[in-house]
């Protein structure tokens, strides 16, 4: 393997030490790897390459400007992005089913060890999809919602009920444009069909229903995960915790949880001071275990229990390299079949626990959901009884982490802004109307070794709140942020616009609100529409002064959340680009057309500073047309150029 310079790979300290240690050890990384493959195929990143039938691939050349079928460009290009959006749709929603069906066999007496935690969550469910409350238990009210739910899945005729829940003008610009999806199934389906061999060949056709494909996520399968979430395991709140690689003991068995689906992990918080847990621990000598995670499980259980980060998607494998790690646990979406072989390297044991993902070197132990904790239990022992193989020599883990605040609801953020008598937004949109906050951001998405990770996110992220946006934050980029200590109030004061700092000193927040997994992305949709339903902002949510940017994203779930905040208004800044430069047609469409469709769009920034000027000239330009755009000097220290400027 070639000597690599660290400081070029990645932003923070923690990943450098980490990844310094895995060169020194000889150990393959995304890193590595993503060397290997840099010569990567123009067809697929043009995405002219089609695979769909057995006359094929074909690739579209000038010379070969159609496929053996006669598909050109334009088709091939949009069938293959409708796809990528299909994948990440069915990702987000079969998370929502799974949860759905918990909440029914909770709600029929069956829960193996979980409840109705949030009532209140339950009560607000009910109301907004009008099931009738009065004379009856909370389990009749819990069993008529999943069954709700659960019709949102397979309705063959019925547009989703969720989609209730947007402002009416977003309902109607999805039904005058033919994209209301009906069920989550058959979305899924229907677009498996469209873009198979010698079926829809108009690329505005198969886009369109890219989008309306994207808001069976968007508005359905995330909406519908991020509500029985909450029912189930509570309506995050402020909390405090800590996030980067830090996290890890040195002294206690570390079990390590990683992927998406939150009942397992929900159930780990719960069980890690059992006392059964903490006699078995004293018994094998030591006075704990300590619960950490990475990736979306990892923003689930931080933010409903302050269990710590240990790192992102691109620390998954420097995690299991800091050679502390007991077990480290994976589920589904996002989690490297490269783990197994690095675990081999030391004594850590990388445990699958769903049916559906196995990986070759991994011990299986399916997940019994209807005996969660002694699943759990299982697990926490099986890190407990491997601490002993921990060898010291090869353990480093480094001391980098950052306090963070986590947990920003929509409800918490009411909680926050109007107390709890007065819970409203308002005071959020007087901020804006008056200036002191310029707009938001909702910064999400992953992180990708194309570039340096957590740079794009950590730089965007700190000139937006120089700049009084405020930031809202989900997934990987808010642990991005969470690492570099942008998600503690301290960081209005060091780092936020006066207006901006105003607001979070007068309120408690900090500039960057976690507000939680990628599912979670929904909460950001739930925010906006309720800044809309607060007044004074516009009529519908493309009238707010808001954008969407996802700078180092790289999961086909990443496509479907862009094209869902597109399809609902909110213009989107890609730190990478999508695969459809070799259609013009496809190109111009998403980055054109669907501005005269949903008076939003994709834009592409390759460079941060670049894209805080387009977020400005977006928000400038709504606060524009809302006639609320008050011109403020003020001086900003270029963090990048070095050098003061005028915004
Ligand atoms: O769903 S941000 S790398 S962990 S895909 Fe994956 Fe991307 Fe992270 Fe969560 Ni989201
Ligand atoms: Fe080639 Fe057409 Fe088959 Fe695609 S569908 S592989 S373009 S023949």
């Amino acid at each position: 393997m070639q000597k690599i310079k660290v400081e070029d790979l990645v932003w923070d300290v923690a990943s450098q030490e980490t990844l310094a240690k895995a060169d020194r050890e000889c150990i393959d990384t995304v890193f590595s790897r993503y060397e290997t493959q840099k010569n990567q195929c123009k067809f697929g990143t043009n995405g002219v390459c089609c695979r769909i039938c057995h006359m094929g691939p074909c690739r579209i050349t000038p010379k070969s400007p159609r496929g053996i079928c006669g598909a050109d460009a334009d088709t091939i290009v949009a069938r293959n992005f409708l796809r990528e959006v299909v994948a990440g749709t069915a990702a987000h929603s079969d998370h929502g089913r799974h949860l759905v069906l918990r909440l029914k066999k909770v709600a029929e007496g069956k829960g193996g060890g979980y409840q109705l935690k949030d009532e209140k969550a339950l009560r607000k469910a009910a109301i907004e999809f009008k099931i009738i409350e009065e004379g009856r238990t909370i389990n009749e009210v819990a069993l008529d919602l999943a069954n709700l739910f659960l019709s949102e899945f397979t309705s063959q005729e019925e547009p989703l009920k969720t989609l209730k829940l947007a402002p009416v003008i977003q309902q109607n610009i999805w039904k005058n444009n033919h994209i209301e999806p009906l069920g989550i199934d058959r979305m899924v389906v229907e677009a498996m069909h469209r873009t198979h061999m010698g079926v829809d060949h108009d690329y505005r056709n198969l886009l369109l229903d890219a989008f309306r494909t994207s808001l069976a996520d968007g508005w359905g399968g995330s909406r519908i995960a991020m509500i029985v979430s909450d029912i189930l395991f509570g309506t995050p709140s402020p909390v405090r915790s800590a996030a980067n690689l830090g996290v890890l003991s040195a002294d206690r068995p570390n079990i390590v949880v990683h992927g998406h689906e939150p009942e397992l992990s929900e159930m780990l918080a719960l069980s890690v001071n059992d006392p059964e847990i903490k006699a078995y621990a004293r018994s094998a000598g030591v006075e704990g275990v300590n619960l950490a995670g990475i990736c979306c499980t990892a923003n689930e259980i931080l933010m409903r229990h302050g269990i710590p980060v240990a790192g992102s998607f691109l620390q998954q494998e420097l995690a299991v390299i800091t050679g502390a790690i007991e077990v480290l646990i994976v589920d589904v979406q996002c989690c490297m079949p490269s783990l197994p072989d690095i675990a081999r390297n030391y004594h850590t044991e990388i445990v699958s626990t769903s049916d559906m993902a196995k990986t070759i070197g991994a011990i299986h132990l399916a997940f019994d959901e209807n005996d969660a904790s002694k699943s759990a239990k299982e697990l926490i022992k099986r890190a407990i009884d491997n601490f002993k193989n921990r060898d010291p020599q090869k353990v480093a883990i480094p001391s980098a982490q950052n306090k963070v605040i986590a947990g920003f609801s929509v409800d918490a953020i009411k909680y926050m802004l109007g107390g709890r008598f007065r819970a409203s937004f308002r005071p959020l949109n007087d901020a804006i109307i008056s200036g002191r906050i310029h707009g938001i951001a909702g910064i999400v998405g992953c992180t990708n070794p194309k570039g340096r990770v957590d740079e794009y996110i950590n730089i965007l992220t700190i000139e937006l709140i120089k700049r009084n946006v405020l930031v809202l934050k989900t997934g990987c980029a808010a642990v991005a942020s969470g690492k570099e200590g942008m998600l503690k109030p301290e960081a209005a004061l060091e780092h936020a616009g006066k207006g901006l700092r105003e607001v979070c000193e007068a309120v408690g927040i900090p500039p960057v609100l976690h507000m939680g997994s990628c599912v979670d992305n929904s909460r950001i949709l739930e925010a906006v529409a309720e800044v809309v339903k607060e007044g004074g902002l516009g009529e519908d949510i493309s009238h707010v002064p808001a954008v969407g940017i996802a700078p180092e994203w790289m999961s086909e779930k990443a496509i479907a959340i862009g094209c869902y905040f597109v399809a609902s208004g909110i213009d989107v800044i890609l730190g990478q680009p999508f695969h459809i430069d070799g259609s013009e047609n496809v190109t111009r469409f998403m980055n054109e057309e669907t501005k005269k469709l949903f008076n939003a769009s994709f834009h592409y920034e390759k460079d941060p500073m670049q894209a805080v000027e387009k977020v400005m000239q977006i928000l400038n330009e709504a606060r524009g047309k809302l006639g609320i755009n008050k011109k403020i000097e003020r001086k900003l220290y270029d963090m990048k150029d070095r050098r003061e400027i005028n915004v």
